[in-house]
């Protein structure tokens, strides 16, 4: 007889104080470990570890920040379906992380995003017409990575954390005492890269802090189809801290995030922070979500909308009033005016150009078919025509 099976006979029990007990220990268990400063209901909290008093204008400043992204996003998902983008990535519900976390960061920081970190790019000062113009297929990025410390985006789906531990590797070789963060999915998790990286990350003491936003879908595959554990727990077999927080709480997000990255200049290596948030919207507009997954789920976390929370906090407590709201609103629309007619003047390319900058020092097989592109071309011209 096995020791289970012999637990498994003992009477069960009776006391329905004790029952309830381990019921409430139970339940409390399976709740995530959530960081969290800002309720939904937009009431302050106190947590032990992260404590953070940011000043009316810093937090008028995290509120127009997350309106403005918003405005923006909500542009260039118009834009795409209007026929101007050929795709979009929306970050819609996600404000809050990639504020609080971007916010968090320091000008000579280095940051490594996904396609969707447009919060982000916004605290670093890249042009949110910039972001647009790859999007539009007129350029190969569309910024310098080294003007703002902000990597160009990256598509394929979990490198940018090996590129952000090698960047973070060489921080520690030029004894600087900046910090690297960089951004990934909860799918990305699932990448041999982000292992890679944690390994190496880990080993290596690098300067580098892991935000994974667990927006609780990778295209189509929930989170359950990622891990059996909470993410955050990841980071613990690879022998360093993790922590989830709130992502719709972005008091939380900036104050955990501020706290690896501070941990990570210190010379205490990497950290993993997983922000608990959602994606509202299509995985990009060539997404059709209705296919997968039930409104009221999106009607759930709606409820936790991050913006929202920190307008009742913002209302509650009076630190601001309904001009900031209404002058905040003509700016917001002034912002999809902008980049509406920044995009619809973007020059389209030089047909050839798609072979510029392929190598710094040229090659042969470029040099080849841009030679047979340009006959292609050429075939074209009146009269020629095969
Ligand atoms: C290496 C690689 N595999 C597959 C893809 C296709 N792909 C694009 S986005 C995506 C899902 C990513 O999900 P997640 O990491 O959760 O990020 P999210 O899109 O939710 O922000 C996949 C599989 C890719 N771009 N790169
Ligand atoms: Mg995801």
């Amino acid at each position: 007889m096995t020791v289970d099976s012999t637990a498994a006979r003992k009477p069960r029990r009776s006391s329905g104080g004790k029952r309830a007990a381990a019921k409430k220990t139970a339940a409390k268990s399976a709740q995530p470990d959530l960081v969290q400063l800002l309720t939904p209901e937009g009431k302050r909290v106190e947590h032990p570890e992260y404590s953070i008093d940011p000043t009316p204008d810093e937090l008028r400043g995290l509120y127009r920040d997350m309106v403005l992204t918003r405005r923006f996003d909500a542009e260039a998902t118009a834009l795409q379906r209007q026929g101007e983008l050929g795709l979009w990535a929306s970050l819609l519900g996600q404000e809050a992380a990639q504020i609080g976390s971007g916010r968090a960061t320091r000008e000579d920081d280095y940051v490594f995003p996904t396609y969707r970190e447009h919060g982000v790019a916004w605290c670093r000062g890249v042009d949110p017409v910039n972001l647009l113009g790859m999007f539009r297929g007129v350029n190969h990025g569309g910024w310098d990575p080294n003007t703002n410390n902000f990597q160009l985006y990256t598509i394929v789906i979990g490198s940018q954390a090996l590129h952000a531990t090698g960047y973070a590797m060489g921080v520690t070789k030029d004894g600087a005492d900046s910090a690297v963060i960089a951004y990934f999915g909860d799918g990305a998790s699932s990448q041999g890269d982000v292992a890679e990286a944690f390994t190496f990350s880990a080993v290596y003491n690098a300067p580098v802090v892991f935000f994974c936003q667990n927006n609780q879908w990778a295209i189509s595959e929930p989170t359950e189809k990622q891990t059996r554990v909470p993410l955050y727990q990841r980071a613990q077999g690879f022998g360093f801290p993790g922590v989830r927080v709130d992502g719709n709480d972005v008091l939380a997000c900036l104050a955990v995030t501020r706290a690896a990255l501070e941990r990570a200049r210190r010379g205490e290596g990497p950290t993993l922070v997983e922000a608990f948030t959602y994606r509202m919207g299509a995985h990009t507009t060539s997404d059709d979500p209705t296919k997968y997954r039930r409104d009221e789920e999106r009607e759930a976390w709606e409820a936790k909308d991050p913006i929202q929370r920190l307008r009742a906090y913002l209302e509650s407590e009076k630190l601001a009033d309904d001009t900031f709201f209404t002058e905040l609103e003509d700016e917001s629309e002034k912002l999809g005016k902008h980049v509406r007619e920044a995009v619809r003047a973007m020059p389209d390319p030089d047909m050839m150009a798609i072979f510029e900058n392929v190598y710094a020092d040229g090659s042969a097989l470029v040099d080849e078919e841009r030679a047979q592109f340009a006959a292609y071309q050429a075939s074209f011209a009146d009269g020629e025509a095969k």
